[in-house]
């Protein structure tokens, strides 16, 4: 597969091309393997177009009514027939194998990759790295490191497009999709929304800024608003009460949320899921659906109540929740902070630890 990437044909084609304005550039590890695929259809689509040209205007000359005034009827040749049909079939068979594994490294994200959160709504991009960074039509990523993008609508259909990366992908409402990839190349690039979703679609346009590794940890350091997505999360999940019944206690009426996050569970269907992220926001807002065995139906929907935001925030902290001492810990706040009422001192925003995250509790 490496090897059908010469980089000498396309990578000069490409320069060239990048150079007049004419193509995005290169800047992702996937960038040169779509290009190659998609120079190898135009190449083959000019071949056949130069040839049926050829062939139309060379038997209009060769066979013009001068020279042959009466037609004579030719009852088929295996050869031609055979030509025409293996020479196109074993083209197509490449395009298909090729654009396959192409297909395949493009939907597998590597498993270490860095996870970022977007959610697109009309009309801006707004963007959540773990640690709690927000940015707005701006995407900064580090180069050499996998990204994994997970994106919902908080609307009407989107869809995001980094052109330099050759990513796409579709940015739904009431679904998580994601895409991956690699940044190769410190730069600026465009980013924008290539579905059509109202006046100022248009305007729907950011950046993607691609960082060394040690450039990307300053920005991270100089952007950060104190506390990070889990420890909204956890914030979130007191005031809700979901650790009423997500207690982590033997006799708690809801499972232990604690480590689940990509273990397969079973449902009172019998069936079995895995537990990602869509899954996690699916199991919040539709309970009923995805019923976990040995448990009553009895969680409420939150339908409504949680904003996509929130959600990602909900997600990244159960995610996070490795075992269940942070579940033990939120409750423990909560039930102290219910008992003591103290209105306006309890919204103390600071840097945290994980271990103090649980003191925002009803901020
Ligand atoms: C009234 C009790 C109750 C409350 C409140 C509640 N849950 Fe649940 N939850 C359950 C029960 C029971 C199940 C298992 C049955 C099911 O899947 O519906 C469950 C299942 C889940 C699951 C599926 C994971 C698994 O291991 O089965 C997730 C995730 C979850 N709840 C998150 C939450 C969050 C987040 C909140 C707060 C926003 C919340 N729950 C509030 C009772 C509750
Ligand atoms: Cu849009």
């Amino acid at each position: 597969m490496h090897y059908f990437i010469s980089p000498v044909l396309w990578q000069f084609l490409v320069k060239w091309l990048t150079h007049f304005e004419l193509f995005p550039p290169e800047a992702s590890s996937i960038a040169p393997y779509a290009d190659a695929l998609y120079f190898f259809l135009v190449f083959i689509s000019i071949i056949g177009m130069v040839a049926v040209a050829a062939l139309v205007v060379g038997f209009s000359v060769v066979y013009r009514q001068e020279r042959h005034p009466v037609a004579t009827q030719i009852e088929g040749s295996t050869l031609l027939e055979a030509t025409w049909t293996i020479i196109p079939l074993a083209l197509f068979m490449i395009c298909f194998v090729w654009g396959a594994l192409l297909y395949f490294r493009i939907y597998n994200p590597p498993t270490n990759a860095l996870d970022m959160y977007v959610v697109g709504k009309q009309w801006m991009w707004k963007i959540e790295h773990p640690g709690g960074q927000h940015e707005i039509d701006a995407l900064h990523v580090p180069i050499g490191r996998p990204v994994q993008l997970t994106m919902i609508s908080q609307d009407v259909f989107h869809s995001f497009s980094i052109p330099a990366f050759r990513v796409k992908r579709e940015v739904i409402p009431g679904r998580y999709t994601t895409v991956w990839f690699t940044a190769t190349k410190p730069g600026r690039y465009h980013l924008f929304c290539t579905q059509y979703c109202g006046t100022l679609h248009s305007q729907m346009i950011g950046w993607v800024y691609a960082m060394t590794p040690d450039d990307y940890q300053k920005w991270l350091a100089s952007s950060t608003s104190g506390s990070s997505l889990a420890q909204n999360g956890e914030r979130l999940f007191a005031s809700l009460g979901c650790n009423s019944c997500h207690s982590g206690e033997a006799s708690a009426r809801g499972p232990n949320l604690a480590a689940v996050y990509g273990t397969r569970i079973q449902l009172a269907n019998g069936s079995y899921t895995t537990v990602n992220d869509a899954f996690l926001r699916n199991a919040i807002l539709n309970p009923a659906v995805n019923v976990t065995a040995g448990y009553a139906p009895i969680m409420p929907t939150y339908q409504g109540q949680i904003s996509e935001d929130g959600l990602i925030d909900l997600v990244e902290y159960i995610k996070h929740l490795h075992n269940n001492e942070r579940v033990q810990q939120t409750l423990n706040t909560t039930q102290v902070q219910s008992s003591v009422p103290a209105p306006g001192a309890g919204s103390i925003a600071q840097p945290q630890t994980s271990h103090s995250a649980s003191r925002m509790v009803n901020q």
